[in-house]
């Protein structure tokens, strides 16, 4: 069940029309070079590259690294076009892999530490990944468990474990076996495709599992460019990744990749609390670091009262959800640093408040599109545009903006408009001066302080429970993380409770402790599973007899204002 050649991928995903492909690369965006190059030769080869929590990678190691760890791979089995699924913490073998898999020309897939049964092995089936890599074990966690588990329900043929593998194939013996390889035969050559995939970011989602979103080498490496730009990154500047590295964000917004292209040191931090991460600050000399709201609230919040040395901070990013005008202010007043809002999606636009604007943009905005050649418009509901300045529904097409999701061409028809514009579920005014404000959402998804869950997905895992027979995700509102996740139930009172499915089964009770404890032994991602649950009888309905989430929503208020 190996999925060979690239040709293969051309009809998982939809390309730009021609026309458009061609302009891209007149305009010069689309360079028709493959990702690896950012760790290209002009790269002075004894500047750190990368530093964790264990180690440090010189530009030149880093290269040496990836491309000995590609020709093992190779030898092993991985070739062009096949996809390969990671899993990271914040560790330097994420980098030294990603660029392994780049110069290979094989996809990788980009899960998140927190993803876990239920997430990997829809990942594995959807895009017929050929491999695992993942570490150990991290955060308390062990990799190799959950390899197990997903090889046993997928098709796998390989998986490769950063530190101690077990019954599987060591990383680091894979590093070694292609340093041999490369001593003996002509290395590996790295093919330019800029058409080809490069990577296979995660949808936030909105329907019952995540899609996979297509990105190729023209256009994420244009993204990466333009934003290492856009974000000041120059050979001086140290970005510190605390939120996780696969992140569309802190990947390429301009995040890792965008450091690395513009020659600044990485480091990567698997602490994101803030008395572990701003001595890191004050001993590396950030310059860069890029956060959701609610860690820039709990940083703030400790560097108010604890002695910090956060002097050589430049730029804060903070992005992945909305960040209030109060919030901002003080990042701006207490890390006496530049504010950068990022609104962006790893289906492709990113809108950036620039680093010359005034308080007026930076305070109250969130930015404007990275590429003078990123289209955007605010519609009704029936796709007309709304009069200048009024909500509406953003829809974007450009250079680095997908026009489909991985082999999803159902649901494609509806989640792009016929001439190729995503649909964001965005709900945006524009400023007079072009800039969006973010003013909702109409997508069905919760955004829990910039981690994404999608309610179908939730609400289906949810009914997967025999004492449960429908339930209805809503986000409530939280003061620290903007959103939190309300799951309302309907009990299921005829089904038969099995014998021994899980705790909660033989109790026949619905509690919050005893849902998360069975989301937790399927194999859910811990951010998904609800804060709050709220069984009822039935639940309300529009008129058009569909469940009526804002009056649940009310309801939780309600509920809420009593309490
Ligand atoms: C980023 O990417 P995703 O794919 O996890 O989530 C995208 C969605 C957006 O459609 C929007 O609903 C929300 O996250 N979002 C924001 C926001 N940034 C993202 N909502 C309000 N204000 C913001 N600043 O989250 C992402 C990708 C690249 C760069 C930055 C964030």
């Amino acid at each position: 069940m190996c999925k060979q050649a690239v040709s293969s991928s051309s009809n998982l995903f939809t390309p730009w029309p021609e026309a458009e492909a061609n302009r891209y690369r007149t305009l010069g965006l689309w360079l028709n070079k493959n990702m690896f190059h950012i760790l290209s030769d002009s790269r002075v080869a004894d500047k750190l590259a990368v530093i964790d929590d264990n180690k440090q990678l010189t530009y030149g190691q880093l290269k040496t690294n990836s491309l000995a760890l590609a020709q093992g791979l190779y030898q092993l089995g991985i070739r062009t076009g096949d996809n390969v699924v990671l899993q990271f913490p914040n560790r330097i073998e994420f980098v030294e892999t990603l660029f392994a898999l780049f110069a290979l020309g094989a996809v990788p897939v980009m899960a998140l530490p927190a993803h876990r049964e239920q997430e990997l092995k829809h990942f594995c089936t959807e895009s017929q990944a050929v491999a695992y890599i993942c570490a150990d074990h991290a955060g308390g966690f062990d990799y190799r468990a959950l390899a197990r588990n997903v090889c046993a329900l997928t098709q796998l043929k390989h998986v490769f474990v950063a530190g101690d593998g077990q019954e599987f194939y060591s990383l680091d013996d894979v590093k070694r076996a292609g340093e041999l390889g490369a001593k003996s035969k002509a290395s590996l050559p790295v093919v330019d495709n800029g058409q080809s995939l490069a990577l296979l970011q995660l949808s936030g989602g909105t329907t019952n599992l995540p899609k996979l979103i297509p990105r190729t080498h023209d256009d994420y490496f244009y993204s990466v460019r333009e934003s290492a730009a856009v974000t000041g990154l120059t050979n001086e500047s140290v970005y510190l990744c605390v939120l996780p590295a696969a992140h569309n964000f802190t990947l390429s917004s301009a995040g890792v990749l965008g450091a690395l292209y513009a020659g600044a040191t990485v480091i990567l931090s698997e602490q994101v609390a803030p008395d572990r991460v701003l001595p890191i600050i004050a001993k590396q000399r950030v310059t860069t670091v890029a956060l959701v709201p609610p860690l820039a609230n709990a940083w703030l919040q400790f560097a108010q009262k604890n002695r910090v040395d956060t002097n050589s901070l430049q730029v804060v990013q903070v992005g992945g959800a909305k960040l209030t005008s109060v919030l901002a202010k003080q990042i701006v007043a207490i890390f006496n640093c530049k504010l950068q809002q990022v609104f962006g999606m790893a289906e492709g636009l990113v809108n950036y408040t620039r680093l010359h604007d005034g308080p007026d943009k930076t305070l109250f905005t969130q930015g404007c599109p990275l590429s003078s050649e990123d289209e955007i418009k605010v519609v009704a509901n029936d796709d007309t545009p709304v009069v200048n300045g009024e909500v509406g529904h953003l829809l974007t097409r450009g250079p680095y903006t997908i026009r489909g999701y991985y082999n999803a061409s159902e649901h494609n028809a509806t989640a792009f408009t016929p001439d190729g514009f995503y649909r964001t579920g965005d709900l945006v005014r524009l400023t007079e001066e072009g800039y969006v404000v973010v003013e909702g959402r109409a997508k069905d998804q919760i955004n829990r302080g910039g981690e994404k869950i999608s309610a179908a997905e939730l609400e289906e895992l949810l009914v997967g429970h025999p004492g449960i027979s429908d339930a209805a995700v809503v986000a409530m509102k939280d003061s620290v993380l903007g959103e939190k996740t309300c799951a309302f139930v309907i009990k299921n009172k005829q089904q038969a409770y099995p014998q021994g499915v899980n705790a909660i089964s033989n109790q026949q009770a619905i509690t919050l402790p005893a849902l998360r404890r069975y989301l937790r032994e399927i194999g859910v991602a811990e951010y998904k599973l609800p804060d709050r649950v709220v069984c009822v009888e039935v639940f309300p309905t529009t008129k058009f007899g569909k469940v009526s989430k804002k009056a649940l929503r009310e309801t939780l208020e309600n509920i809420q204002q009593l309490a």
